[in-house]
């Protein structure tokens, strides 16, 4: 049995014999957290993805960000550590159904969140992320329809945000659906100077109670300038991690969920199927490697690309 510590000094020794790269989102284990190169949400990683100039990517997330990974780097190895890491958004809005959908909305721009698969996204006109929605929403003319996929909660925000008149796949996180607004509020009343602060992916009710709504940088960044000093956060659990590095003597306390005998909060089970002995493994094998054909590369890299441009 390998320590933690053995396991981490095994991944950086390898990880430099191997020119290799760790990219890790948030919501990795703090372990991973821990030993990556560069943690980030799903925005910053793919900016870091195109820049990267390692022979390997090892990246630490679900299975759509390596595949973006994969996409922005065509000629790089990207492996992961678990090929299961995958999304309920993502994986609720299947290539088929999605292009069966597209056909009742001929002329429509479609806008697809980035947590979709590149299947997905060839059949995009331009990805985004919550940092950047609003952005690429103003980027196309008010007098075009627009469809948005795959999350159902994110784009009725976005709707009421932008004053556009989405058509949206009824997607959602169900990570981000678990929070309970009753419990939410019980909470509340226990810390009435709290901010609550959540990911426009949380459920219209738990945005309408929250002060600040934003993505997961932009959460960090609120919690990092903000002269309070306690915060409900309403989006997954492994966010904590950085941000109590970021403010030591903040108190952080995780929404609660519906469900009672799950824990407190809400963490990722498919993020959470990575592990360092998974991690590390993947890097001495250098697989699970993820294969896409060159053309689904090459499509969807357009709207990836449309993205970052506005950036
Ligand atoms: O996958 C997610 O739930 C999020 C919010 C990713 C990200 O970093 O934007
Ligand atoms: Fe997907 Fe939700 Fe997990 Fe994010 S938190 S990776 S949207 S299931």
């Amino acid at each position: 049995m390998k320590t933690i510590t053995d396991l981490k000094e095994k991944i950086l020794a390898l990880k430099k014999a191997k020119n290799a790269v760790i990219l890790a989102h948030y919501y990795q284990e703090e372990a991973i957290q821990e030993i990556a190169d560069f943690v980030g949400d799903s925005l910053e990683l793919s900016r870091k993805a195109s820049q990267v100039d390692a022979n390997i990517i090892v990246f630490a997330g679900v299975y759509f960000m390596a595949e973006t990974a994969k996409i922005v780097n065509p000629n790089k190895k990207v492996i992961v550590p678990d090929v299961k890491a995958g999304c309920s958004l993502a994986d609720g809005c299947t290539p088929d159904e999605f292009k069966a959908f597209l056909e009742k909305y001929p002329n429509h721009t479609v806008v697809t969140y980035i947590n979709c698969t590149a299947e997905v996204k060839t059949l995009t006109d331009i990805v985004c992320t919550s940092s950047n929605a609003k952005k690429v929403i103003a980027s196309i003319p008010e007098d075009q329809p627009i469809v948005f996929a795959p999350d159902k909660n994110l784009g009725e925000y976005l709707i009421a945000e932008t004053g556009r008149n989405m058509v949206l796949w009824e997607g959602s996180c169900i990570v981000h659906e678990a929070f309970s607004l009753e419990k939410l509020i019980d909470l509340y009343k226990k810390h009435p100077t709290a901010t609550i602060i959540s990911h426009p992916e949380s459920e219209t009710h738990i945005l309408k109670v929250a002060h600040y709504i934003g993505s997961t940088s932009g959460m960090l960044n609120h919690v990092k300038t903000s002269s309070n000093d306690t915060f409900i956060v309403a989006t997954e659990a492994g966010i904590l991690h950085q941000m109590q590095l970021d403010n030591p003597t903040k108190t952080l306390i995780p929404a609660p969920s519906k469900e009672d005998n799950t824990c407190a909060c809400s963490e990722c089970a498919f993020m959470k199927v990575n592990t360092l002995e998974k991690l590390y493994q993947c890097l001495q094998d250098e697989s699970p490697e993820v294969h896409l054909d060159n053309e689904i590369i090459e499509k969807a890299l357009l709207p990836i690309q449309r993205m970052l441009a506005l950036n």
